[in-house]
């Protein structure tokens, strides 16, 4: 395969493949630029742990030195975690630039599947995907996760996209693009936060079997396009979603207030959530992504068994 030779596969993740096991892809944006150190280390540790415990190798991507490595051991895992936001928020367009430099890339959803991709790992754990920011129409503000999604066949499992971004655009988008979304146990696409963003997906899936089954037909068939599989935030923390929902209104009505515009917009509407339910925001971040980390596992060994 084209770009395989310049990947660096981690020893457990090159068996797993090698004999069809269950391989989990996580991406590494999450970890340098989505929380704080030390959340960020002891989050990514734990991640892994959900993975292994369910039966799946997880590969953890990112680009070390200009390498693009396909899993990572634990410190290489800190070293990420402690270089934050030094490391380059690395989205598809930002891959050549990274490797040439022998930079340190952390790759976001759209660098990931790619690279997942490329390794032949078609499961990918995440916390949210990016969107449509609110009057992208005007902006052309849109995550290049969304057009990856149209173009890489890897099953992307999220807990849907924030509402600081516009929700129902997005899904606009992501049909255009030809991206099959699935919602686990639910119509409903969910809004990261929350379960509910009032917006409809066309198809749901209730077991690992069903999503397995799902993306071994897009394969067999040849599509070429990625999915989104959501899952809404598990009920023991909507209840703080809800009250994270109310931050948000109240921080977009600051940055309106404040004249706060283009890419000064999420950051500005990030840290004012943050700060504005102490913390809450955060727990209910780390629980989610745990939650899907779950049931990428199940699906990722479920897919393989479908395999064999
Ligand atoms: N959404 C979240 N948390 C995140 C991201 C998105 O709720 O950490 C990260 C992911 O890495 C995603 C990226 O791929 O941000 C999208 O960035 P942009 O909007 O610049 O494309
Ligand atoms: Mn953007």
């Amino acid at each position: 395969m084209a770009g395989r030779n310049h990947l660096k596969v981690a020893p457990d993740v090159h068996r797993a493949l090698l004999h069809g096991d269950a391989v989990v892809a996580l991406e590494s944006t999450i970890i340098s630029h989505g929380m704080p150190y030390p959340e960020n280390l002891q989050t990514a540790r734990e991640v892994e742990a959900i993975v292994r415990d369910n039966g799946a190798i997880p590969a953890t991507i990112a680009i070390l030195d200009g390498v693009p490595c396909i899993g990572l051991d634990d410190e290489q895992l800190e070293r990420l975690a402690k270089l934050g936001k030094k490391a380059q928020k690395t989205a598809r367009r930002d891959i050549p630039h990274i490797v040439a430099t022998r930079g340190n890339g952390a790759t976001t959803v759209s660098a990931t599947m790619f690279f997942a991709s490329k390794a032949g790992i078609h499961v990918f754990v995440t916390g949210g995907i990016g969107g449509v920011h609110r009057h992208g129409e005007k902006t052309m503000d849109i995550s290049s996760d969304l057009t990856e999604l149209g173009r890489t066949p890897v099953a992307v499992v999220s807990a849907g996209v924030k509402s600081i971004l516009d929700i129902p655009r997005t899904l606009e988008f992501l049909e255009t693009q030809g991206v099959t979304i699935a919602a686990y146990k639910t119509h409903e696409f969910p809004a990261f936060f929350t379960e509910s963003s009032g917006c409809k997906v066309p198809c749901r899936l209730d077991s690992p079997e069903d999503c397995a089954r799902l993306i071994n037909a897009n394969l067999n068939l040849g599509l070429g396009s990625g999915m989104l599989i959501t899952v809404p935030i598990p009920k023991d923390y909507s209840a703080s979603g809800y009250m994270i929902e109310s931050a948000i209104q109240t921080a977009l009505e600051e940055a309106k207030n404040m004249n706060v515009i283009g890419n000064d917009v999420t950051p500005f509407l990030l840290a004012k959530v943050n700060e504005l339910t102490r913390g809450a925001s955060l727990a209910a971040n780390i629980a989610l992504v745990k939650n899907n980390a779950l049931l990428g596992a199940k699906i990722a060994v479920a897919f393989a068994s479908l395999k064999r």
